[in-house]
């Protein structure tokens, strides 16, 4: 069965988010985005009091399939929201006057095969031609700069940028969304890990984003509110400069849409454990993870 201090398997995260839009009809509505190269259905769910004009945060879970706590926050978010309505005055208030859409998981081909197959998987599953290798790495397969710095053309590579940007049906369901809704759309949060980071852009070059200032100041805010619960030392700053150099990032492609407030998560840990994060971290994870999102939800609400 479904818990949120678990791994579930996604056939159990499918049921579970059908179960919390049918339970709480009023706050979550559940749609079909696209279909993954192996016919699964992408999901996203709305999470919000329904409003004229409201403007909207978008957070995404399981890019990478082996990032297993990526797709727990996202069901610990979905979780925080319905419980808090009408009884914490600060989630009520962005319900009430933001939406949040909340994609659970993304590559759902890859977070199944690292169930069955092969733990470590991080790419798509789809077909690549004239070679055996299987799958592009969707963080690197978005029109930002795409294939150049920090990513191959070669299919063998875990960061395989794909044929063209968004030739996964993964991507190009994320990307479709987004460009119909950018009206609304206002911050674009993508959760993955390990490492403990707060990154926002550029990772595809050196030179610093137009809304730096902004963005290290609300990166600042939102690490020091995450840190605040257990003490977890995040390091935030461009992805380039932080992290590394990378292109064809999700993060990227959303700023230059349009969302200023992009942000990429790298949730725990530095490395003991790595993507086998042992479920007795998931719910310290989520909790000061929650804390972090709601300060840039907040700066959001305020801002944009
Ligand atoms: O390399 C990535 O895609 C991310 N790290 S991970 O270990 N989860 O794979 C970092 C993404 C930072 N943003 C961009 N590279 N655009
Ligand atoms: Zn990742
Ligand atoms: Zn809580």
């Amino acid at each position: 069965g479904h818990s949120y201090e678990k791994y579930n398997e996604l056939e159990t995260i499918y049921a579970w988010s059908a179960n919390i839009a049918a339970q709480n009809p009023d706050l979550v509505s559940r749609s079909q985005i696209g279909t993954s190269f192996e016919g699964r259905p992408i999901y996203l769910l709305k999470v919000g009091k329904p409003g004229a004009n409201k403007n909207a945060v978008f957070i995404d879970c399981g890019f990478h399939a082996r990032e297993w706590v990526s797709p727990a926050f996202c069901q610990w978010f979905v979780k925080e929201a319905v419980n808090s309505y009408g009884s914490d005055a600060e989630f009520t208030n962005l319900l009430d006057n933001l939406d949040f859409y909340v994609l659970p998981v993304l590559n759902v081909d890859g977070y199944k095969y690292s169930w069955t197959s092969d733990r470590m998987w991080r790419k798509t599953r789809s077909v690549n031609q004239n070679t055996f290798c299987t799958g592009t790495d969707p963080n690197r397969n978005f029109a930002a700069n795409w294939g150049t710095n920090g990513a191959t053309s070669s299919p063998c590579s875990e960061v395989y940028c794909g044929t063209i940007p968004e030739s996964e049906s993964e991507t190009r369901a994320l990307g479709d969304f987004i460009r119909s809704n950018l009206s609304s759309i206002k911050a674009y949060l993508t959760v993955h890990s390990y490492s403990q980071m707060l990154l926002f852009p550029y990772s595809y070059k050196h030179a610093p984003a137009k809304d730096y200032d902004e963005l290290m100041s609300l990166a600042e805010g939102a690490v020091n509110a995450l840190s605040s619960l257990y003490g977890t030392v995040y390091t935030y700053g461009p992805g380039g400069k932080t992290i590394y150099l990378s292109s064809g990032g999700s993060d990227d492609w959303a700023y230059d849409t349009g969302i200023k407030y992009s942000f990429t998560f790298e949730l725990r840990d530095t490395g003991k454990y790595g993507f086998v994060l042992p479920e007795s971290e998931i719910k310290e994870t989520c909790e000061e993870t929650m804390l972090a999102v709601k300060y840039i939800s907040n700066h959001v609400l305020n801002n944009a």
